[in-house]
């Protein structure tokens, strides 16, 4: 029915009550038109396993037509089983009913519906559902979902991967190795002795003295570590390899300046996340003292993080973890505000993200024109299994797979066979502390 008809239809009665039905006539209409009925939400379901040692929760979206439903990643893994009751108590009775073809309209909703907002855990619940819209608009339309979001605008997607080791020696021939498969960035990380270091494999002995028996660390000892790593590596490997290295938040303020700026003459690819979001004002210090690269965010949730750092130019990769800052439509918001400041991304790609979501990863890194780098993790036998049609990776590139929305499907028989296995915090995080007790971030 043609708009016109629609109104005269409607003449009379008071236009505010009929705005509604108007808006869901002409919405079916414009279907009717294009031969496309408008799907409904019929269920709202969480798939939960664990192939390769941390907890991977999808959320799947089902609708009213045969066969028609999507995927997406709501992982968070360290607090794993508050995510299904928030998809399924909060979000689960809101979107019954709802079309699946307003994405925005629907995150919009979700979003405000707790009033209270931008957590991990309601982040990541949002995440699964609008990701999972977005695959469902992608079967619909026939096309993965890098054509609906503009296409592609390069071939594949370039990576980084993880050479780690206990001794200096053993990262500099894990890197070896990588880079003669073809990946021309590596990140790198060393153990620090007796020590509980980030990224690297533990080197037992050499614990210092300590007033307990926890987990021990000593930011002055890792920052020299570290530095000690980055002055080998560039010396081994030679000046064409990408270099990075991750500070996961570790170091105190002052003493994260001082290694950027000791970094600089390694030439690094990017210093990852070196201060803690409750330390962003310390970026400009950073930006002050050198021209090291940096990244940061995979700790962001809120908007008012990641924005003063894209805004004012303070970093140089915005590399927030998708489902944390509520799935691939925020995600796609953030990738273009970054690009009118000439910030690249570099998404979060861990083992603690589901196939789904690196799908999600690699389809804004080939349509976003100022894409980084992808940082990669390889997916196990166990995990292809259970998702049919992760990307692949081939000489340091990560290929997507061409099929309708993300391309993967999920065999939920064999996502049962890899549940949730029981752990003392139950997947959650322990405590690191300095040498006189103080506990310190992760
Ligand atoms: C990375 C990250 C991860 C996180 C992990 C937390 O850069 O890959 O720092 O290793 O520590 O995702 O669960
Ligand atoms: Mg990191």
């Amino acid at each position: 029915m043609e708009r016109r008809t629609l109104l005269k239809s409607f003449a009379g009665a008071g236009a505010l009550a009929l705005a509604p039905r108007i808006a869901a006539a002409e919405e079916q209409a414009q279907h009717a038109v294009r031969g496309l009925p408008s799907p409904k939400i019929k269920d709202v379901s969480v798939i939960e396993c664990e192939p390769a040692g941390v907890r991977l929760t999808v959320v799947k979206v089902t609708t009213d037509q045969e066969g028609l439903y999507g995927y997406g990643c709501a992982t968070f893994t360290q607090r794993a089983d508050l995510v299904k009751p928030a998809v399924e108590r909060y979000l689960k009775p809101l979107l019954l009913g709802k079309t699946t073809d307003r994405i925005e309209d629907i995150w919009q909703t979700c979003y405000d519906s707790s009033y209270w907002k931008n957590g991990p855990v309601l982040n990541n619940a949002i995440s699964g559902v609008d990701q999972a819209l977005w695959d469902i608009k992608g079967r619909q339309a026939g096309m993965p979902v890098y054509q609906l979001a503009g296409g592609k605008c390069r071939e594949a997607v370039d990576c980084y991967t993880h050479a780690s080791g206990a001794e200096f020696e053993e990262v500099v021939e894990n890197a070896r190795k990588f880079m003669a498969q073809g990946f021309r960035h590596v990140r790198v990380q060393v153990g620090l002795p007796g020590m509980a270091g980030y990224g690297s494999q533990r080197k037992e002995g050499g614990r210092p003295a300590a007033l307990h028996d926890k987990p021990l660390f000593d930011p002055a000892a890792q920052s020299r570590r570290a530095l000690k790593l980055l002055e080998i590596c560039r010396r081994e490997l030679g000046e064409e390899v990408e270099l990075l290295h991750d500070m996961h938040e570790r170091l105190t303020p002052n003493l994260a300046v001082q290694f950027c700026k000791a970094a600089e003459p390694f030439r690094m690819f990017f210093l990852e996340d070196p201060l803690s979001p409750e330390d962003l004002g310390y970026f400009r210090q950073i930006r002050e003292n050198c021209a090291t690269p940096i990244a940061m965010g995979e700790l962001f949730n809120n908007p008012h993080e990641w924005q003063p750092l894209l805004t004012e130019r303070l970093i140089d990769y915005i590399r927030v973890h998708l489902s944390q800052v509520g799935g691939f439509s925020p995600a796609r918001k953030i990738a273009i505000l970054a690009e009118q400041f000439g910030v690249k991304t570099a998404w979060h790609g861990p083992g603690d993200v589901s196939p789904v979501g690196h799908m999600a990863n690699a389809t804004l890194d080939l349509v976003s024109y100022n894409f980084g780098i992808q940082e990669y993790t390889a997916f196990n036998e166990r995990t292809q299994a259970i998702f049919q049609g992760c990307p692949e990776m081939r000489d340091g590139y990560l290929w997507v797979s061409e099929k309708p929305g993300w391309g993967i499907e999920i065999d939920e028989r064999e996502a049962a066979k890899a549940p949730f296995t029981e752990s003392p915090l139950n997947g959650g995080w322990g405590e690191i502390r300095l040498r006189d007790g103080t506990v310190i971030k992760q």
